[in-house]
Protein backbone atom coordinates (compact mmCIF):
# COMPACT_ATOMS: atom_id res chain seq x y z
CA UNK A 1 0.00 0.00 0.00
CA UNK A 2 1.03 3.24 -1.14
CA UNK A 3 0.72 7.22 0.16
CA UNK A 4 0.74 9.61 -2.67
CA UNK A 5 0.58 12.97 -1.70
CA UNK A 6 2.08 16.36 -1.88
CA UNK A 7 5.38 17.58 -0.21
CA UNK A 8 4.18 20.56 1.67
CA UNK A 9 3.07 20.96 5.16
CA UNK A 10 -0.12 19.55 4.56
CA UNK A 11 0.77 16.32 2.97
CA UNK A 12 3.38 16.24 5.89
CA UNK A 13 0.69 16.19 8.42
CA UNK A 14 -1.70 13.93 6.17
CA UNK A 15 1.27 11.49 6.09
CA UNK A 16 1.93 11.70 10.04
CA UNK A 17 -1.57 10.78 10.98
CA UNK A 18 -2.22 7.99 7.96
CA UNK A 19 0.87 6.20 9.04
CA UNK A 20 0.03 6.33 12.71
CA UNK A 21 -2.86 4.42 11.96
CA UNK A 22 -1.73 2.03 9.27
CA UNK A 23 1.39 0.80 8.13
CA UNK A 24 2.56 1.92 4.12
CA UNK A 25 5.41 0.39 1.85
CA UNK A 26 6.05 3.85 0.59
CA UNK A 27 5.35 7.71 0.36
CA UNK A 28 5.24 8.87 -3.18
CA UNK A 29 5.39 12.64 -3.34
CA UNK A 30 3.70 13.94 -6.56
CA UNK A 31 2.55 17.83 -7.56
CA UNK A 32 -1.17 18.28 -8.17
CA UNK A 33 -0.36 18.88 -11.88
CA UNK A 34 1.30 15.22 -12.30
CA UNK A 35 -1.94 13.85 -10.87
CA UNK A 36 -4.47 15.86 -13.20
CA UNK A 37 -2.15 15.31 -15.97
CA UNK A 38 -2.17 11.50 -15.50
CA UNK A 39 1.53 11.65 -15.59
CA UNK A 40 2.22 9.34 -12.34
CA UNK A 41 0.62 5.97 -12.05
CA UNK A 42 -1.11 5.15 -9.53
CA UNK A 43 -2.25 1.68 -7.90
CA UNK A 44 -5.72 0.44 -7.05
CA UNK A 45 -4.56 0.21 -3.32
CA UNK A 46 -3.08 3.86 -3.28
CA UNK A 47 -4.33 6.11 -0.95
CA UNK A 48 -4.02 9.74 -2.11
CA UNK A 49 -3.94 13.03 0.12
CA UNK A 50 -3.71 16.54 -0.77
CA UNK A 51 -4.01 15.67 -4.58
CA UNK A 52 -7.01 15.45 -6.77
CA UNK A 53 -8.48 12.37 -7.17
CA UNK A 54 -7.51 9.85 -9.60
CA UNK A 55 -10.02 6.96 -10.94
CA UNK A 56 -7.10 4.24 -10.29
CA UNK A 57 -6.63 4.93 -6.52
CA UNK A 58 -8.38 2.55 -3.48
CA UNK A 59 -8.81 5.72 -1.21
CA UNK A 60 -8.99 9.79 -1.45
CA UNK A 61 -8.55 12.84 0.97
CA UNK A 62 -8.81 16.02 -0.55
CA UNK A 63 -9.83 19.49 -0.46
CA UNK A 64 -9.61 21.19 -3.42
CA UNK A 65 -12.33 22.37 -5.51
CA UNK A 66 -13.83 19.85 -7.95
CA UNK A 67 -13.04 21.83 -11.28
CA UNK A 68 -13.68 20.85 -14.95
CA UNK A 69 -9.66 19.40 -15.11
CA UNK A 70 -10.35 17.12 -12.31
CA UNK A 71 -11.77 13.46 -12.27
CA UNK A 72 -14.89 12.82 -10.38
CA UNK A 73 -15.42 10.30 -7.78
CA UNK A 74 -18.11 7.96 -7.31
CA UNK A 75 -20.51 9.03 -4.75
CA UNK A 76 -19.21 5.76 -2.44
CA UNK A 77 -15.45 6.50 -2.82
CA UNK A 78 -13.14 5.87 0.20
CA UNK A 79 -11.83 8.39 2.20
CA UNK A 80 -13.12 12.04 2.41
CA UNK A 81 -13.79 15.41 0.16
CA UNK A 82 -14.81 18.60 0.92
CA UNK A 83 -13.77 22.69 0.21
CA UNK A 84 -11.98 22.68 4.22
CA UNK A 85 -8.80 24.20 5.27
CA UNK A 86 -6.71 21.13 4.79
CA UNK A 87 -6.50 17.83 3.54
CA UNK A 88 -4.82 16.90 6.91
CA UNK A 89 -8.28 17.74 8.96
CA UNK A 90 -10.43 15.69 6.68
CA UNK A 91 -7.75 12.66 7.41
CA UNK A 92 -7.30 13.58 11.06
CA UNK A 93 -11.74 13.68 10.57
CA UNK A 94 -11.65 10.24 9.26
CA UNK A 95 -9.15 8.69 12.07
CA UNK A 96 -11.29 9.62 14.59
CA UNK A 97 -9.73 13.08 15.57
CA UNK A 98 -7.29 12.60 17.84
CA UNK A 99 -6.05 14.80 20.60
CA UNK A 100 -2.17 14.19 20.19
CA UNK A 101 -2.63 15.58 16.27
CA UNK A 102 -5.19 18.11 17.37
CA UNK A 103 -2.98 21.16 17.19
CA UNK A 104 -1.21 20.06 14.32
CA UNK A 105 -3.98 19.96 12.25
CA UNK A 106 -5.31 23.38 13.70
CA UNK A 107 -1.85 24.99 12.27
CA UNK A 108 -1.72 23.08 9.01
CA UNK A 109 -5.01 24.47 8.65
CA UNK A 110 -4.22 28.34 9.32
CA UNK A 111 -1.15 27.36 7.04
CA UNK A 112 -2.78 25.84 4.24
CA UNK A 113 -5.54 28.14 3.78
CA UNK A 114 -3.45 31.35 4.37
CA UNK A 115 -5.21 32.31 7.80
CA UNK A 116 -1.99 33.92 8.95
CA UNK A 117 -0.84 37.04 10.53
CA UNK A 118 1.77 39.93 9.19
CA UNK A 119 3.76 38.00 12.11
CA UNK A 120 3.24 34.49 10.51
CA UNK A 121 4.90 35.46 7.29
CA UNK A 122 7.36 37.52 8.93
CA UNK A 123 8.65 35.87 11.98
CA UNK A 124 7.00 32.42 12.22
CA UNK A 125 7.06 29.77 14.95
CA UNK A 126 6.08 26.32 15.68
CA UNK A 127 4.39 24.14 13.04
CA UNK A 128 4.16 27.61 10.54
CA UNK A 129 7.97 27.92 10.80
CA UNK A 130 7.94 24.26 9.69
CA UNK A 131 5.59 24.16 7.14
CA UNK A 132 7.41 27.19 5.00
CA UNK A 133 10.87 25.15 5.71
CA UNK A 134 9.16 22.00 3.84
CA UNK A 135 7.51 24.10 1.30
CA UNK A 136 8.05 23.13 -1.88
CA UNK A 137 7.10 26.15 -2.97
CA UNK A 138 9.82 27.83 -0.59
CA UNK A 139 12.13 26.77 -3.10
CA UNK A 140 14.88 25.14 -1.19
CA UNK A 141 16.53 22.16 -3.07
CA UNK A 142 15.78 18.68 -2.42
CA UNK A 143 12.73 19.17 -0.81
CA UNK A 144 11.73 15.69 -0.74
CA UNK A 145 14.35 13.49 0.54
CA UNK A 146 14.12 16.79 3.73
CA UNK A 147 10.07 15.66 3.55
CA UNK A 148 10.81 12.07 4.36
CA UNK A 149 13.27 13.11 6.88
CA UNK A 150 11.14 15.60 8.96
CA UNK A 151 8.37 12.95 8.79
CA UNK A 152 11.12 10.31 10.29
CA UNK A 153 11.97 12.54 13.01
CA UNK A 154 8.21 13.84 13.81
CA UNK A 155 7.31 10.20 14.54
CA UNK A 156 10.17 9.97 17.19
CA UNK A 157 10.79 13.61 18.47
CA UNK A 158 8.87 16.98 19.52
CA UNK A 159 7.80 19.71 17.17
CA UNK A 160 10.39 21.89 19.12
CA UNK A 161 13.20 18.98 19.39
CA UNK A 162 12.69 19.06 15.18
CA UNK A 163 13.14 22.68 14.91
CA UNK A 164 16.42 22.38 17.08
CA UNK A 165 17.74 20.05 14.23
CA UNK A 166 20.69 20.94 12.90
CA UNK A 167 19.34 20.75 9.24
CA UNK A 168 16.66 22.26 10.18
CA UNK A 169 18.01 24.90 11.74
CA UNK A 170 20.26 25.72 8.46
CA UNK A 171 16.99 26.05 5.97
CA UNK A 172 15.81 28.15 8.54
CA UNK A 173 18.96 30.59 8.48
CA UNK A 174 18.62 30.35 4.90
CA UNK A 175 15.06 30.89 4.56
CA UNK A 176 14.93 34.07 6.65
CA UNK A 177 18.21 35.17 4.40
CA UNK A 178 16.59 34.34 0.74
CA UNK A 179 13.32 36.02 1.80
CA UNK A 180 15.24 39.37 2.13
CA UNK A 181 16.97 38.75 -1.17
CA UNK A 182 13.63 37.72 -2.61
CA UNK A 183 11.85 40.89 -1.32
CA UNK A 184 14.21 42.98 -3.33
CA UNK A 185 13.85 40.81 -6.67
CA UNK A 186 9.58 41.59 -5.96
CA UNK A 187 10.68 45.21 -5.79
CA UNK A 188 12.33 44.49 -9.00
CA UNK A 189 9.89 42.59 -11.15
CA UNK A 190 6.27 43.24 -9.85
CA UNK A 191 4.30 45.67 -11.46
CA UNK A 192 0.78 46.84 -10.01
CA UNK A 193 -2.26 47.19 -12.04
CA UNK A 194 -5.32 48.33 -10.57
CA UNK A 195 -5.87 45.78 -7.64
CA UNK A 196 -3.55 43.21 -9.20
CA UNK A 197 0.16 42.61 -8.20
CA UNK A 198 2.15 40.73 -11.03
CA UNK A 199 5.58 39.55 -10.60
CA UNK A 200 7.62 38.08 -13.80
CA UNK A 201 9.88 36.06 -13.00
CA UNK A 202 10.39 34.85 -16.73
CA UNK A 203 13.43 37.12 -17.09
CA UNK A 204 15.37 35.77 -14.29
CA UNK A 205 18.10 33.11 -14.91
CA UNK A 206 17.30 31.56 -11.31
CA UNK A 207 14.68 33.15 -9.45
CA UNK A 208 15.02 33.51 -5.37
CA UNK A 209 13.00 31.62 -3.80
CA UNK A 210 11.24 33.09 -0.85
CA UNK A 211 8.48 32.94 0.90
CA UNK A 212 5.22 33.20 -1.21
CA UNK A 213 3.45 35.74 1.28
CA UNK A 214 5.95 38.64 1.33
CA UNK A 215 4.26 39.86 -1.64
CA UNK A 216 1.46 40.80 -0.11
CA UNK A 217 3.33 42.46 3.23
CA UNK A 218 4.99 44.64 0.04
CA UNK A 219 1.70 45.67 -1.95
CA UNK A 220 -0.96 46.00 0.88
CA UNK A 221 -3.29 47.56 -2.06
CA UNK A 222 -3.37 44.38 -4.04
CA UNK A 223 -6.08 42.08 -3.51
CA UNK A 224 -4.66 39.20 -5.88
CA UNK A 225 -1.17 38.26 -7.18
CA UNK A 226 -0.04 36.78 -10.25
CA UNK A 227 3.26 35.31 -10.49
CA UNK A 228 4.99 33.74 -14.02
CA UNK A 229 8.07 31.92 -14.22
CA UNK A 230 9.35 29.01 -16.39
CA UNK A 231 8.86 25.55 -15.51
CA UNK A 232 11.35 23.58 -14.08
CA UNK A 233 11.98 21.64 -17.51
CA UNK A 234 11.31 25.26 -19.35
CA UNK A 235 8.60 23.71 -21.36
CA UNK A 236 5.88 25.81 -20.48
CA UNK A 237 5.05 29.15 -18.08
CA UNK A 238 4.03 28.39 -14.97
CA UNK A 239 1.66 30.76 -13.64
CA UNK A 240 0.59 31.25 -9.68
CA UNK A 241 -2.09 32.90 -8.77
CA UNK A 242 -3.29 34.01 -5.15
CA UNK A 243 -5.49 35.75 -3.08
CA UNK A 244 -3.75 38.68 -0.76
CA UNK A 245 -3.99 36.65 2.68
CA UNK A 246 -4.48 40.26 4.16
CA UNK A 247 -6.57 42.22 2.47
CA UNK A 248 -8.97 39.42 1.38
CA UNK A 249 -11.49 41.13 -1.17
CA UNK A 250 -10.67 39.63 -4.16
CA UNK A 251 -14.15 37.61 -4.99
CA UNK A 252 -13.03 35.78 -8.77
CA UNK A 253 -12.49 31.47 -7.84
CA UNK A 254 -9.04 31.20 -8.78
CA UNK A 255 -9.34 27.77 -8.96
CA UNK A 256 -12.50 28.43 -11.70
CA UNK A 257 -9.90 30.71 -13.23
CA UNK A 258 -7.10 28.36 -13.17
CA UNK A 259 -9.07 25.36 -14.64
CA UNK A 260 -10.31 27.51 -17.99
CA UNK A 261 -6.48 27.17 -18.94
CA UNK A 262 -5.72 23.80 -17.72
CA UNK A 263 -4.98 23.99 -14.36
CA UNK A 264 -6.52 23.82 -10.76
CA UNK A 265 -6.57 24.97 -7.39
CA UNK A 266 -9.26 26.69 -4.51
CA UNK A 267 -11.37 29.57 -4.62
CA UNK A 268 -8.25 31.24 -3.25
CA UNK A 269 -4.93 30.39 -4.88
CA UNK A 270 -4.11 27.78 -7.69
CA UNK A 271 -2.06 27.75 -10.89
CA UNK A 272 -1.46 26.42 -14.42
CA UNK A 273 0.53 25.87 -17.29
CA UNK A 274 0.38 28.31 -19.95
CA UNK A 275 2.33 27.03 -23.46
CA UNK A 276 5.01 29.79 -23.73
CA UNK A 277 4.33 31.18 -27.08
CA UNK A 278 1.01 32.16 -25.71
CA UNK A 279 1.81 33.47 -22.46
CA UNK A 280 1.78 36.61 -22.96
CA UNK A 281 -1.87 36.65 -24.08
CA UNK A 282 -3.21 34.89 -21.53
CA UNK A 283 -1.83 36.69 -18.68
CA UNK A 284 -2.68 40.08 -19.88
CA UNK A 285 -6.58 38.01 -20.36
CA UNK A 286 -6.20 36.55 -16.56
CA UNK A 287 -5.37 39.75 -15.03
CA UNK A 288 -8.16 41.02 -16.86
CA UNK A 289 -10.24 38.29 -15.41
CA UNK A 290 -9.04 39.62 -11.71
CA UNK A 291 -9.39 43.26 -12.17
CA UNK A 292 -11.66 44.65 -9.78
MN1 LIG B 1 -3.65 21.16 1.04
Amino acid sequence: MRLVTRADLDGLACALILTDNEDFDEIVLVHPQEITDKAVEILPDDTLANVPYHPNCGRWFDHHLLTGSNETPPDNFDGLHRVAPSAAQLVWEYFDQQAKFTQMVEQTNRFDSGQLAEEDVLRPQGWILLGFTVDPRTGHGDHEAFFHQVLDWLKEHTLREVLLKPEVRSRITAMFEQNEEFCWELMQRSRLDGNVVFTDFRGVKKPTIGNRFLVYTLFPEANVSVRAQFSHAKDCVMLNVGHSIFNRTCNVSVGELMSDYGGGGHYGAGSTPLPIMDADRQILEIIDSLRD
